[in-house]
């Protein structure tokens, strides 16, 4: 948003206040307790990038180079659509005239190829979007030449006119009254009459235009000024429910329009978040962050957007921003380490100006982003953020674990049993023997340094083996240690070697598909290149591909390498175990194509001929948080002997019933049980005795099972 107003103290009369009370209740009213399904960021690697002004070229070439090996999991770009020209503003990319994607920052084939580059790295592309308004400009002509007069936007995208926006043509001057902040205009934008179902599916057509590219999350610009009732209309039109959306909702005490309206729609960006952060590093005590995620004044964890800052805070002065320095980093330091919200590191460039856009073209056209010019401050590839998102990424799933502060500004805490950091926001610097619960070893600090060769290239810690370790944090600086950065994990091979070294994928041509292939991720590592590997033919209804997994778990998605892709809802594929065959969004772990049995010894000769097999569905009501996955083990060999490092994976794709098919032999009685596996591996057996479960005759037996905390 160009220049966000925000509200001062509430200053109002009581008519006013009346009106606000009577308007917020009405608001509130209409979206009650039906909230839709919430996407959250899928897979391990929760963690976005914005990288503000960035054109899609440069952001590509990030995503190979440094956002995708660093274990970013998004990168958030600026508006793709037209927009107005002016005089090199960045906030032109705010004053959409049409819904083409093409801008200032690249084209439509160039957003395209950006996404399929991206996607290739691992990192999935969030949109900001800009829904509230059109421009507010009276007349003019948009980057691509559409030519537009006030509230006359013509076709093709975003054919508006007149009757497609509020009445109310004026200013909002009073951040108190709902009916303003969501009708009036914002800084002179022309405001969006989303209560119309025309207006409501013009927008959901861009939106669906940008998910057809391989967008899968949108950052919703000025949300508050949208009433819920709209947005949650506009979200019901998309195409694919899946999509990950955070709102801006700026959060203001005392204002009727609150940030907890929206989040049946999807995460909401925490200001007030950014806000304490600002105020603790800079004039309060770091040691008051403890307890910070079940504060009562943030949104829930799990629906909270949180950041140090972001294009309008750096400006404003209501965050910090890279101008502060050490103060800064710290902050995205912590932000990495705690565990409240899905966080999105903020990346620009520098500026006096406020205004002042991106380096650019005489003709408006933004330069691609170079790093170690002074002009964009590249923070995402700093120590403090791009180290640790891969500390985030090894602890995911953990808790905060022996914290300490000196009852100011020296903290430390765990990870559980997979990280640790120590934060000293003083001009001293610390030494002690901190307590953890980290296994003993020796350790890399991720902010001095990284993993090198056999050793580290900054500072090394070592942890006894009761958890104890005794380091140095530097003044106005930070020790970051966790599992997946030990001295010498480079060369330690982190394959199971009591599994299998492949893994064979079988997958089901009901999708009737000209082609099939698979496109991939072995662990941690690297996707495949878009579209990913040929599948051949293995049998009828079948065709398959072996993966060289190692033993580790296959993360994966099917396409017909020509824009069709089944990616399970877009959680994608979580496959283990040497044979796995997906079909209709199940996992099963049988060869469909014949087990050939390897003329096992069988000294039974009394069995009937070829002894029949049959299916059980195995099926369980349980609700996991990002990360987590749910398993069916049992005394079977089809169901890992009850060796959960062979536990049949069950999918989500009916979440949050988690289900798989099994096939069995016919008539046996097989008893087994569930269990959850964190994303760090470990994993946790539901309670209770084993299940019991006999096998049919034949067909297909299934069961509906809840989990058993
Ligand atoms: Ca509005």
């Amino acid at each position: 948003m160009p220049t966000t107003p925000r509200s001062a103290a509430p200053r109002r009369s009581a008519l006013a206040a009346l009106l606000a009370a009577l308007l917020a209740l009405a608001g509130l009213t209409a979206l009650g307790s039906a909230n839709p399904a919430v996407a959250a960021p899928s897979g391990d690697r929760t963690t976005a990038v914005n990288l503000f002004q960035w054109t899609w070229n440069s952001i590509a070439r990030e995503c190979t180079d440094t956002i995708g090996p660093a274990g970013y999991g998004w990168v958030q770009t600026s508006p793709p659509n037209e927009h107005v020209q002016l005089a090199g503003q960045w906030w032109t990319s705010y004053q959409p005239v049409s819904y083409k994607i093409e801008s200032k920052l690249g084209t439509r084939a160039e957003y395209k190829a950006m996404i399929d580059t991206c996607r290739a790295a691992g990192v999935s592309v969030s949109t900001d979007v800009v829904i509230n308004h059109m421009s507010a400009q009276t007349s003019g002509t948009g980057w691509a030449g559409t030519v537009f007069t006030e509230e006359h936007y013509p076709e093709p995208a975003g054919g508006y006119g007149p009757q497609d926006f509020h009445s109310c043509k004026t200013e909002i001057s009073n951040y108190n009254d709902r009916y303003q902040v969501q009708n009036c205009r914002l800084v002179g934008l022309q405001d969006l009459d989303t209560g119309s179902e025309y207006v409501r599916q013009e927008i959901a057509d861009y939106l669906n235009d940008l998910i057809s590219l391989g967008v899968r999350g949108f950052r919703v610009d000025g949300a508050k000024h949208i009433a819920a009732t709209d947005l949650a209309a506009i979200r019901s039109k998309i195409s694919d429910q899946s999509v990950y959306i955070v709102q801006e909702v700026i959060g203001a005490s005392g204002e009727p329009v609150q940030p907890g309206e929206y989040t049946g729609i999807g995460d909401v960006h925490e200001f007030n978040y950014a806000r304490n952060l600002k105020s603790v590093m800079n004039s309060g005590a770091l040691s008051s962050l403890q307890g910070l995620s079940s504060a009562s004044w943030l949104l829930p964890s799990d629906r909270a957007g949180v950041f140090v800052d972001n294009h309008d805070t750096e400006r404003n002065g209501e965050t910090l921003s890279y101008k502060d320095g050490s103060t800064y980093r710290l902050a995205n330091v912590f932000m990495l380490a705690y565990p409240y919200g899905t966080p999105t590191v903020y990346s620009g460039y520098t500026f006096g100006n406020n205004d002042a856009g991106a380096p650019q073209q005489g003709n408006g056209k933004v330069d691609d982003a170079a790093c170690g010019q002074g002009t964009f401050t590249c923070a995402h590839r700093w120590n403090e953020t791009a180290h640790m998102v891969g500390f985030r990424n090894a602890v995911a799933g953990t808790s905060v674990t022996q914290w300490w502060d000196n009852g100011g500004n020296q903290i430390a805490f765990g990870r559980g049993d997979r990280g640790y950091v120590a934060i000293n926001r003083s001009g001293s610097s610390l030494t002690r023997t901190f307590s953890t619960s980290l296994p003993a070893g020796r350790y890399c600090d991720v902010i001095s340094g990284a993993v090198s060769g056999s050793g580290c290239s900054g500072t090394t810690v070592d942890v006894s083996s009761s958890g104890t370790a005794t380091f140095t944090v530097p003044a106005n600086g930070s020790i970051a240690l966790h599992v997946n950065a030990r001295s010498g994990s480079t060369t330690s091979p982190t394959t199971d070697p009591t599994t299998g070294t492949a893994t064979t994928v079988y997958y089901a041509t009901t999708q009737g598909w000209s082609a099939y292939r698979i496109h991939y991720k072995v662990g941690n590592g690297s996707w495949t290149a878009v579209p990913g590997e040929a599948m051949t033919a293995a049998c009828a209804g079948w065709v398959s591909r072996e993966v060289a997994s190692g033993g580790a778990a296959v993360t994966a998605a099917f396409t017909d390498g020509n824009g069709r892709w089944d990616n399970n809802g877009s959680k994608d594929y979580t496959l283990s175990g040497s044979v796995v065959a997906v079909s209709n969004g199940v996992v099963g772990s049988t060869n469909p194509c014949g087990s050939t049995p390897t003329a096992s010894p069988t000294s039974t000769p009394t069995a009937t001929p070829t002894s029949s097999a049959a299916q059980v569905s195995f099926g369980v009501q349980a609700t996991t948080v990002v990360g987590q996955n749910i398993f069916v083990v049992g005394d079977s060999a089809e169901l890992g002997g009850w060796d959960p490092a062979k536990a049949v994976a069950l999918s989500s794709s009916t979440y949050p019933v988690w289900r798989a098919a099994v096939t069995l032999p016919a008539g046996t009685t097989v008893q087994y049980k569930y269990v959850r596996k964190e994303a760090n591996g470990s994993m946790t057996w539901e309670s209770g005795a084993n299940r019991s479960v006999t096998v049919p005759a034949s067909g297909v037996l299934t069961v509906s099972d809840t989990w058993r905390s």
